[in-house]
């Protein structure tokens, strides 16, 4: 808006060049490749102000009472949760515990929750930390279908299923063998049965290299890393591929007969000087059809105490490309991210360390692969410069990519068909068709429906890494941008500036009718239930007591229960209120108890009854307007 360009006119200093100078050039010095030239390929120069929503066909502002067109997922970051996004208006409508405990829920304190979360010998949580990047839902026919979302943690190499019915976390997997479990994709396709027409496994790259089995060696050249088949329903793995190199992003075609994932570390290094040194890493695509046939055939071995098929993708094993499971496509210099296209045609990586994006046409990855093709790099079909530090792209359904550009702080808008044309020695083709600053560092970009068939080019939104002097300042940590284009015209347009809590990484952006959410549970859903108030009560079974137990606004189905100092007690809570958005909250002080039981649901949680007393437990959600006197007393006896 105009106050806000006038001021940064008055504050030069402010601008976002000092930023783009100190932060992203001395965060990167030495990495001289990174910083050469501009880029070139007709570009116009100069970029679109920060015009705020001023001018643009798509408004980002709803009054009170709209509801928003988009449903967006977001992965949280370090709080290893999912967050869910109402688009346009980028307000956040819920965060999705998976990875982490969560104090709203009870998420890490209810049984059911460490259940899934999974718990050591003693019943404590195994993890309480997360780092999630990447979230990707269930495909039907190349569009969202509305059953899952899959999501990452890096940290400790588990894959989360959220259900899309309930906005919920249903399972948890580790994969067994990986460190730094990064880029995840689902299937679109069985890539033998065309009746299978969506998602039956998720794809997940394992980023750092480690010795397999992990023991003994400081050597890095003779670590591995594995890329895992998740099955999209039990949640089991299913098969993983012993690659050279590493795995950084996943990528999956519309067919479902490829998947891929971008590599940094060919050279298998374990410094930043040494991952850095070749000119080209690669892009590995896998054959999943010769795969699972393989792994029927008993071609695998397994490692360590994992039962989960390992089949030989190196190099070495799969130079002959009539047999072979692997192909891997060179790529410039440490590329960062692999996106599909809509017109299912391409998979694009963007170069990170090179200037460039290469375009790889999966039509020729498959005639290599029956032979047809004697070159496996004769399947790209473009490398065209975009600007510097290109790491993330979308797709506008129109034929256009959308790449950040980390050092330059930019998007680019770039057309898929120039660009072959260029590449191919039409030097009139003017591919880049536009460019527009962002603030600042942008990562992820994503655009509405983009990794579908049914992209409808309306909103790009943009993940930028610091937000500098975008909001008002809050101490040293500052909020990320996460910041709003309209793309419907031929030239982006900024709507919007979102803070949000770091680190976001990846992010997809779907129409709201592909999801039928639910707001109240069936009770049948729930082993435990206590589906009538008369079940209510204390049983006892030597130091393990048994509390069972209704809400029902105002009260809790016992107005007091009595147990002994030093009780392991399980109190089992069920929500007989059947209104949509009634939840009730139970909390019980001194105890570490916690949590909340939507309409329907129960949950339940096992704790040591503490010193004699009184205890008053009340309802933490504020539920009825009796709410305060929502109250019941635990008589701990001595
Ligand atoms: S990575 Cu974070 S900006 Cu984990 Cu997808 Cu590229
Ligand atoms: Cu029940 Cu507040
Ligand atoms: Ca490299």
């Amino acid at each position: 808006d105009k106050k806000t360009e006038s001021l940064q006119e008055a504050t030069p200093e402010l601008g976002r060049r000092r930023f783009f100078n100190t932060t992203a050039l001395v965060g990167l010095a030495g990495l001289a490749a990174c910083t050469e030239k501009p880029a070139s390929g007709g570009a116009p120069a100069a970029s679109a102000p920060a015009a705020g929503s001023h001018g643009a066909a798509n408004a980002s502002h709803l009054k009170p009472g709209e509801l928003d067109t988009y449903y967006g997922l977001w992965s949280g970051g370090h709080t290893g949760d999912m967050r869910v996004l109402g688009l346009p208006s980028g307000r956040e409508l819920l965060r999705i515990p998976c990875f982490v405990p969560d104090a709203l829920v009870g998420w890490g304190h209810t049984n059911e929750s460490k259940k899934i979360m999974g718990t050591k010998a003693d019943g404590n949580l195994r993890y309480s930390v997360g780092d999630t990047h990447h979230t990707h839902a269930s495909y039907k026919d190349g569009n969202y279908d509305g059953r899952y979302a899959w999501i990452n943690d890096k940290i400790n190499s588990r894959i989360a299923r959220i259900r899309l019915d309930y906005f919920v976390c249903d399972k948890i997997t580790q994969l067994p063998n990986v460190q730094g479990f990064h880029g995840i994709f689902p299937d679109k396709r069985d890539p033998v049965d065309p009746a299978i027409n969506y998602t039956t496994r998720v794809f997940c790259g394992g980023e750092f290299s480690i010795p397999l089995p992990n023991a003994g060696t400081d050597d890095a050249k003779q670590y591995h890393s594995l890329f895992s088949c998740v099955d999209a329903e039990t949640m089991e793995l299913r098969w993983q591929v012993m690659i050279d190199g590493n795995c950084d992003l996943v990528a999956t075609s519309y067919d479902g007969k490829l998947a891929a994932t971008n590599q940094y570390n060919t050279e298998m290094g374990a410094k930043y000087e040494d991952m850095m040194s070749a000119e080209r890493d690669a892009c590995v695509f896998f054959n999943i059809a010769r795969i699972e046939e393989a792994v029927k055939a008993g071609k695998f071995k397994t490692i360590g105490s994992s039962k989960v098929p390992v089949v030989d993708g190196t190099r070495a094993a799969n130079g002959d490309a009539k047999s072979a499971l692997t192909a891997y496509v060179s790529v410039p210099k440490n590329p960062h991210g692999v996106n599909a296209s809509p017109d299912q045609k391409y998979f694009i990586c963007a170069g990170k360390l090179s200037p460039t994006a290469t375009v790889i046409e999966l039509s020729k990855v498959l005639e290599w692969f029956d032979g047809k093709l004697e070159k496996l790099d004769g399947a790209i079909a473009a490398e065209v410069e975009l600007g510097l530090g290109p790491l993330h792209t979308a797709f506008d359904g129109r034929g256009n990519a959308y790449t950040t550009l980390f050092l330059d702080s930019q998007v680019v808008k770039w057309n898929v068909d120039k660009a072959i044309a260029f590449h191919k020695g039409d030097k009139n083709a003017k591919y880049v068709v536009d460019r527009i600053d962002v603030h600042y560092q942008p990562g992820h970009i994503n655009a509405s429906q983009s990794e579908t068939v049914a992209a409808d080019g309306k909103y790009l939104a943009v993940g930028c890494k610091f937000s500098k002097d975008r909001f008002l300042p809050v101490g040293p940590l500052h909020a990320e941008n996460e910041q709003l284009i309209d793309i419907s015209g031929e030239k982006m347009v900024l709507m919007a500036d979102h803070p949000v809590r770091g680190e976001p990484h990846d992010f997809i952006i779907f129409k709201r009718e592909l999801l039928k959410p639910k707001q109240v549970y069936n009770l049948d859903d729930f082993p435990l239930a206590v589906k009538d108030p008369k079940e209510s009560g204390v049983t006892r079974n030597g130091k393990k007591v048994t509390v069972k137990m209704t809400s029902q606004a105002p009260a809790f189905s016992l107005r007091e229960f009595k147990v002994k100092k030093g009780d392991e007690v399980t109190l089992i809570l069920t929500n007989l209120d059947k209104v949509e958005d009634l939840t009730h909250g139970f909390a019980i002080p001194g105890h570490n108890v916690n949590f909340i039981v939507n309409p329907q649901e129960t949950a339940s949680v096992t704790f040591t009854a503490g010193d004699p007393g009184v205890y008053w437990c009340y309802c933490t959600h504020f539920c009825h307007a009796l709410h305060l006197e929502m109250r019941t007393r635990m008589i701990v006896e001595a």
